[in-house]
């Protein structure tokens, strides 16, 4: 099984412990096309220029099996990356940690078609990482 998984980059500050625990444990299930983009070696981003970055993230995401967001940080790319993948009819699944004063986007948390896992403990949007993983498996 092939899974995109989505976290934010150039958006909101991202979680790269959180981002890195959550790609291990998705390999648990299959590969994870996007685990290099992750590294936040923010040197290496500048060897890839960002037309190269879209064309193949979009590719990427076409073949993936399954798309996993971190939405905590808000971010335009996966705004976009979440909106093409429902347009694909990919199983979607949605990570938000709970912090006080923020709300998830409307777009995203309104939209009943993609089920989000509004999470304080990482153990509970682990466990139904797993569920959901298991379900696209199946
Ligand atoms: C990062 C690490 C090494 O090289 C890079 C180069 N940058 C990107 N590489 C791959 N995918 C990217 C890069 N920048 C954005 N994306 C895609 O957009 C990812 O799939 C993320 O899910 C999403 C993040 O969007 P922004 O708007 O937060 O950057």
């Amino acid at each position: 099984m092939k899974i995109y998984f989505a976290g934010s980059i150039r958006g909101e500050q991202p979680d790269p412990n959180w981002f890195q625990r959550l790609i291990k444990e998705i390999q648990k299930h299959g590969s994870v096309l996007t685990e290099h983009s992750f590294d936040y070696s923010y040197e290496e981003e500048i060897k890839f220029d960002d037309e190269w970055i879209y064309t193949t993230d979009i590719g990427w995401l076409r073949e993936a099996d399954a798309l996993i967001a971190e939405v905590t940080a808000p971010s335009l790319g996966v705004g976009y990356e979440i909106g093409k993948a429902e347009e694909w009819g990919k199983p979607i699944l949605l990570l938000h940690r709970e912090r006080e004063g923020r709300k998830p986007s409307a777009m995203l948390n309104g939209n009943k078609d993609l089920p989000m896992v509004r999470f304080t403990e990482e153990e509970e949007a682990l466990d139904q990482l797993h569920r959901f993983l298991k379900s696209v498996k199946a």
